[in-house]
C-alpha cells in the first residue's frame, strides 16, 4: 500500500469513528428525547456526575437550568443533522443527476428568485428558533431575584474557599492526594477534596464568584453552573438543587501548574440536615487543621 493509500484509509477510518460516535450520540439522545421535551429527563437516564467510561451525552441535570439546557443541547442535536442529512442528500443528487455522463448538456440558468428567497428565508428561520429557546436560558441564569441562601466561591491557586456571607461561615476545600483516596469507599482519584461544599436542595442558592489570584471557573456540570472567578470583580449566578446527592466539578480556566488538580464537590442535602451542618460550622474553627499542611505542600508558583 502506497503512503497516500494509507494516509488515505486512516483518514477514512477517522471520519468512520466521528460518525459512529455521533450516531450513538443521537441514539442515546433519541431513545430519550421525546419524553424530556414533555416532561424533563426521565430517571431512567440519571448518570452519575463523574465521568464514566464510554460516557455518551451530558451528565444527569439536577437544577432546572440544568434541564433546560440539557433539553436545548437535544434540541440542537436534532437541528444540526437535519441541515446535515438534507445537504448530505442534496450533494448526492447533483453528484448523480448532474454529472457530465448523466447530464451532457448543461443548463444555463444563473438566476432563479423563488429558490434565492427561499435559501435566505430558511437559515434565518433556523436561526431565529435557535436565538429564542438561547437566550431565554441566559437570562434565566443569569440571576435569582431573592435569593433564600448566599454563598460565595472564591478561586485561589490551586483549591476553593467558600463563604456563607449571612452565616459568617468560611472554609477551605482543598484537593485529596492520591494515597488519600478510599477507592473502596466510591471515592474517585482527582476529584475529592478534604471538606467538601453541602447545600440545601430545593432552595434558591446565589453564588457569588470572585478569586484572590488568577482566573479560575468554578463548574459543576451536574448543575449546569459554569462562571468564571475573576480577581477583584464578582460574578453572579444562582441555582436550585432538585435532588441530593453528591456533585463533582472542576476548575475550568487555565489558572497554572495545578489547574487540573483543584476538584470541586458539592454535598446537596435535605434542608434539615443543611441547618444541621450549619449549626455544626458555626461552631468549629473556620481553618481546618490540616489545611495549612495542605496549603504547604502545594506547587510555589
Ligand atoms: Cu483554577
Amino acid at each position: 500500500m502506497t503512503r497516500t493509500q494509507a494516509e488515505g484509509r486512516d483518514s477514512v477510518n477517522r471520519i468512520f469513528a466521528f460518525l459512529t460516535g455521533w450516531a450513538l450520540t443521537l441514539m442515546a439522545t433519541a431513545s430519550a428525547s421525546a419524553q424530556e421535551m414533555s416532561e424533563g429527563v426521565s430517571d431512567g437516564m440519571r448518570t452519575p456526575s463523574f465521568p464514566v467510561p464510554w460516557q455518551l451525552n451530558l451528565q444527569y441535570p439536577v437544577t432546572p437550568i440544568a434541564e433546560d439546557l440539557y433539553w436545548f443541547h437535544t434540541y440542537l442535536l436534532w437541528i444540526t443533522t437535519a441541515i446535515t442529512a438534507v445537504v448530505l442528500l442534496l450533494l448526492i443528487w447533483v453528484a448523480l443527476k448532474y454529472n457530465s455522463k448523466a447530464n451532457p448538456v448543461p443548463s444555463k440558468n444563473s438566476h432563479n428568485t423563488l429558490l434565492e428567497i427561499v435559501w435566505t428565508a430558511l437559515p434565518v428561520l433556523i436561526l431565529v428558533a435557535i436565538a429564542v429557546p438561547s437566550y431565554r436560558i441566559l437570562y434565566d441564569m443569569d440571576r435569582i431575584e431573592d435569593p433564600e441562601l448566599t454563598i460565595k466561591v472564591i478561586g485561589n491557586q490551586w483549591y476553593w474557599t467558600y463563604e456563607f456571607p449571612d452565616y459568617e461561615i468560611e472554609f477551605d476545600s482543598l484537593p485529596l492526594t492520591d494515597d488519600e483516596i478510599d477507592y473502596a469507599a466510591g471515592q474517585h482519584r482527582l476529584l475529592e477534596v478534604d471538606t467538601p461544599l453541602v447545600l440545601p436542595i430545593n432552595t434558591d442558592i446565589r453564588i457569588l464568584f470572585t478569586a484572590t489570584d488568577v482566573l479560575h471557573a468554578w463548574t459543576i456540570p451536574a448543575f449546569g453552573v459554569k462562571l468564571d472567578n475573576v480577581p477583584g470583580r464578582t460574578n453572579e449566578t444562582w441555582t436550585r438543587i432538585l435532588t441530593t446527592g453528591k456533585y463533582y466539578g472542576q476548575c475550568s480556566e487555565l489558572c497554572g501548574i495545578d489547574h487540573s488538580y483543584m476538584p470541586i464537590v458539592v454535598h446537596a442535602v435535605s434542608k434539615e440536615e443543611f441547618e444541621g451542618w450549619r449549626a455544626d460550622q458555626l461552631a468549629v474553627n473556620s481553618t481546618q487543621p490540616d489545611d495549612l499542611n495542605r496549603l504547604a505542600a502545594l506547587p510555589q508558583e
